[in-house]
């Protein structure tokens, strides 16, 4: 490797260090997509997102701490026990109050990391009551979602191709058809699937959701800001798997009604009718 290719591989790394930075220092979110040469998570969309982080980053200073304790041990046990400083050591096998500490220590540290992991999984699989639920069907390669209680109506979402793409949308992660949910709102996710297992994962939203054939199974969020979201099938479903991406759009209430106003008569209805302009009127 010439040492200018070191160079811009490292500038790319201080540019994604400086990038988290400043993301961690404005509170702000930078974009909901993946970064070039990104290392941490996508910003946080959600409130369970924003707690899955902090719990990623509190057992981080725990292992941290961890290992460095542990590698100190080792680093003294090497420099005062080695041969040359310690010719004749010790018999001593047991040390009672040594391991009664090695035991009870470790375990009051899982402990402690045990209830925050089981506050936070009640957190993402308690469904608190919802204002809206949108179903999720996975299909080999494509996502159909359904709106049955906010207007009625079902549309597929395909992946828009590398030759279709308008300047600005993300390659292998914009659809045809956003996902649209109001900002603010709790949506509760059902997902299912028609052929194979598929999974519905959004990572700044901290969700994913197996959708399996034959069962529904739920999951929810509520986005903070209005903006565009991506995910992707998270769950090896065919050769077709990369290709069936979760793109989501969050609208201001206002203006989330007026896109389910023009969706009513753009879309199908859920039972697969025609749209409500197509529909012959009956005499
Ligand atoms: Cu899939």
């Amino acid at each position: 490797m010439g040492l200018s290719r070191v160079a811009a591989v490292w500038s790319k790394i201080a540019g994604s260090i400086a990038a988290c930075i400043a993301c961690f220092v404005s509170g702000s979110a930078l974009a909901a997509e993946p970064q070039p040469w990104q290392m941490g998570f996508q910003p946080a969309a959600t409130p369970v997102m924003r707690d899955i982080e902090n719990f990623h980053s509190a057992l981080l200073w725990v292992i941290t701490f961890i290992s460095l304790f542990v590698l100190c041990l080792l680093i003294y046990v090497m420099v005062r026990f080695n041969h040359r400083r310690n010719p004749t050591p010790s018999r001593t096998t047991h040390n009672t109050m040594v391991e009664v500490a090695w035991t009870i220590v470790p375990i009051l540290i899982l402990v402690g990391i045990s209830i925050y992991s089981f506050k936070l999984l009640y957190f993402e699989g308690d469904i608190p009551k919802a204002d809206m639920t949108i179903k999720a069907t996975g299909h080999q390669w494509y996502w159909t979602f359904e709106y049955p209680d906010s207007g009625d109506f079902s549309f597929d979402a395909n992946l828009v191709g590398d030759k279709d793409l308008k300047p600005g949308q993300l390659r292998l992660l914009t659809t045809d058809n956003p996902l649209v949910v109001p900002a603010g709102a709790i949506v509760r996710v059902q997902t299912t699937s028609t052929d194979v297992i598929h999974s519905f994962a959004v990572p700044s939203f901290g969700i994913k959701e197996d959708a399996v054939p034959g069962r529904l199974n739920e999951t929810w969020f509520k986005v903070d800001q209005p903006g565009v979201y991506y995910g992707q099938c998270s769950e090896l479903c065919g050769n077709g798997h990369g290709f069936m991406p979760i793109m989501v759009q969050a609208l201001s209430k206002a203006d989330y009604d007026k896109w389910v106003a023009g969706a009513k008569t753009k879309f199908a209805k859920i039972d697969g009718a025609a749209t409500q302009v197509a529909a012959v009127p009956s005499n």
